[in-house]
């Protein structure tokens, strides 16, 4: 089997090492110097270019080289063929892990005690307890729910919201538009771990940030294309939100004059929050194209209706 490969990753030799362990007949094809595109059967890809994956007349399988697949429907000549995404409990835990950090950082006031540690003040400021915190995440899926679910254990008051209703012991569950209004209302820092689709594009917005309690706080690690830029600013100005941890961004990189930067209520991380791994990822493209070969279905499979 041929397999076109289009990464940027720093990893890719050990992208291409690893799944030639796994799979040692695989004939890797790196992008862009692929050869015959009629030769491709599979596709291992992360941004490839528009029009490039409908050029693939024998291509059997799209490989996201990440969770999202924003990248690929973003493509309006996206071929009809199924599309995987990578499911990796390593990134789940990864990204729990960066969640919790920035949670505990606006709950614990950090952003306010860093700019007081600028201008060398001393004040103290009343401080909840976690339990008396209420934290909201948008999107209960892969990521959402296991972060929900360490918040919750640290004793955090979650809640969570979903297309569909779930029930998620100890998470107080919402779903659909209604719900979207209701749990926003009693949501003191927001989590978005939503995936970019048509629905959720620019999500994070003036309504949105309105319908928040006065000052809460945001963390947004879905995609930067929810995030409504401007709005958020003014939020911050206006102290409707007093603070975001920001990990994705509409550029990236963050252009170097982006406001973001130095904004004192605003942390900037570089999309880290969950790293493809190529030891704990490549596994799964080799079951993926064992399935392939065998005929037996191949596991996370998106919508393409839904696009997630
Ligand atoms: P999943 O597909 O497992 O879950 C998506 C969740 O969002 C589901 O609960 C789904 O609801 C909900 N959802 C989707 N659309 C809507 C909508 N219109 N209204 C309400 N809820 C909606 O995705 P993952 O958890 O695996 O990943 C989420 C995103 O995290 C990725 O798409 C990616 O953008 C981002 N990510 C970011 C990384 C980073 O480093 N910053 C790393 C990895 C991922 P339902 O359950 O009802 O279907
Ligand atoms: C992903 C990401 O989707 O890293 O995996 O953003």
């Amino acid at each position: 089997m041929n397999l076109l490969f289009k990464t940027s990753s720093l990893k890719a030799t050990l992208w291409q090492s690893e799944l030639q362990r796994l799979v040692p007949d695989l004939v890797i094809r790196k992008w862009p110097d692929f050869g015959d595109p009629g030769e491709i059967d599979l596709a291992l890809v992360w941004r490839p270019p528009h029009g490039l994956l409908k050029t693939l007349p024998k291509l059997k399988l799209i490989m996201s080289l990440g969770a999202g697949v924003d990248h690929l429907f973003e493509d309006p000549e996206l071929p009809r063929v199924p599309v995987m995404r990578l499911v990796d409990p390593r990134m789940i835990g990864e990204m729990t892990e960066y969640v919790t950090l920035a949670v505990l950082r606006l709950h614990r006031l950090d952003l306010t005690y860093l700019e007081q540690q600028r201008e060398r003040r001393w004040a103290e400021h009343i401080q909840p307890v976690a339990a008396e915190r209420r934290v909201g995440v948008l999107g209960l899926g892969q990521y959402g729910s296991d972060a929900a679910f360490r918040l919750k254990s640290l004793g955090f008051d979650v809640a969570g919201w979903s297309r569909s209703p779930k029930n998620l012991p100890g998470i107080a569950c919402y779903a659909g538009e209604s719900g979207l209004a209701a749990m926003l209302a009693r949501t003191e820092i927001l989590v978005c771990l939503l995936p970019l689709t048509p629905e959720t594009e620019g999500i994070l917005g003036a309504g949105l940030f309105a319908a928040l309690p006065r000052g809460a706080m945001i963390v947004n690690v879905g995609r930067g294309r929810h995030l409504v830029e401007v709005d958020l600013l003014a939020a911050l100005e206006s102290g409707q939100l007093g603070g975001a941890v920001l990990d994705v961004f509409r550029e990236e990189p963050l252009p170097e004059a982006h406001p973001f930067w130095r904004h004192p209520h605003i942390l900037v991380t570089p999309h880290v929050a969950a790293a493809t791994n190529p030891l704990t990822c490549a596994p799964l493209i080799a079951e993926a194209i064992g399935c392939i070969r065998h005929g037996r279905p191949v596991a996370n499979l998106v919508d393409p209706e839904r696009q997630y």
